[in-house]
């Protein structure tokens, strides 16, 4: 078993390798990648922990099923009614009444304290180095950055390789955005979000976050990417029939590369609220 996962894995990712693009190896890339197995690579410490919740809960699941299974496998060998013509009239036995009670409550305690300490975790949002807002849209994202000179652009699909010919950064069918959401890594991001028409959710796997964005409310989430890379994501609220084409890219970058890309950003894009006056433009 062991033998055959551990094949299938290496078989993966070195087929990852080989697609993916020289500059984004497959180690920073938060992408589900062909004959990929399990949860997706985590990238912050969030999803880290929710991997290794996942990992033991595996472990503790597998054994219950082998013990039921050998119960069961006792059950059919023993007492058919070949091997065990006159059965029992026995009903009722106390201790094992309290047993089969107890220890499955005790299962579920043991199994509670990690999971609500996970949750609170991911829930309260530590002190946050900046916030970024998404706002989803019928089908696409749009993202303001109010410390940061408080400018919005839009994040839309791409469709073609061609699209983003001689940008360093690889194509990665469905889940490239002609624009993208970049972060300093290190750093504590707070990400609110909201809707402008119906329920859609912000979801990035790779960095364990996942929130629906609700029309006239305000959600939020946090995540600290803890390496270098690209995560990419997709709405995960049914929200009409573009809901599979607006996915998520998130770059984390050096703090130097955020900043430039924020010089960058303020000039390309429009400010919040600021009304565009093409004729200005043209200017
Ligand atoms: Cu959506």
């Amino acid at each position: 078993m062991c033998i055959i996962k551990t094949f299938i894995l290496s078989l993966s990712s070195g087929l990852t390798i080989f697609f993916a693009n020289t500059a984004f190896s497959a180690e920073n890339m938060g992408a589900a990648h062909p004959w990929g197995l399990n949860l997706r690579e985590a990238f912050s410490p969030v999803m880290a922990e929710m991997v290794s919740f996942h990992n033991g809960l595996i472990w503790l699941i597998t054994i219950i099923s082998l013990f039921v299974l050998a119960l069961l496998a006792v059950i059919v060998v023993k007492f058919n009614t070949k091997a065990n013509p006159k059965p029992s009239r026995t009903t009722h036995n106390t201790f094992l009444e309290i047993a089969w009670t107890a220890i499955p409550v005790l299962i579920l305690v043991v199994m509670a304290v990690p999971s609500f300490k996970l949750l609170y975790k991911s829930d309260v949002i530590p002190e946050a180095h900046m916030t970024v807002k998404a706002i989803g849209h019928q089908w696409y994202w749009s993202y303001e950055y109010p410390d940061h000179g408080n400018f919005t652009y839009d994040a839309w699909m791409v469709q073609e390789k061609e699209e983003i010919e001689g940008e360093n950064r690889p194509f990665t069918r469905l889940l490239t955005t002609d624009t993208r959401v970049v972060v300093p890594v290190g750093k504590v991001i707070k990400v609110q979000m909201t809707s402008s028409d119906v329920l859609h959710s912000w979801a990035v796997p790779s960095l364990g976050v996942k929130k629906d964005a609700v029309p006239g409310r305000l959600n939020e989430l946090w995540f600290q990417a803890d390496r270098e890379g690209i995560f990419y994501g997709q709405c995960s609220e049914l929200c009409g029939t573009n809901h599979g084409y607006m996915p998520i890219e998130v770059h984390a970058v050096s703090e130097e590369e955020f900043l430039a890309w924020i010089e960058e950003a303020k000039e390309n894009y429009a400010k919040v609220g600021e009304d565009l006056n093409l004729a200005k433009v043209k200017e």
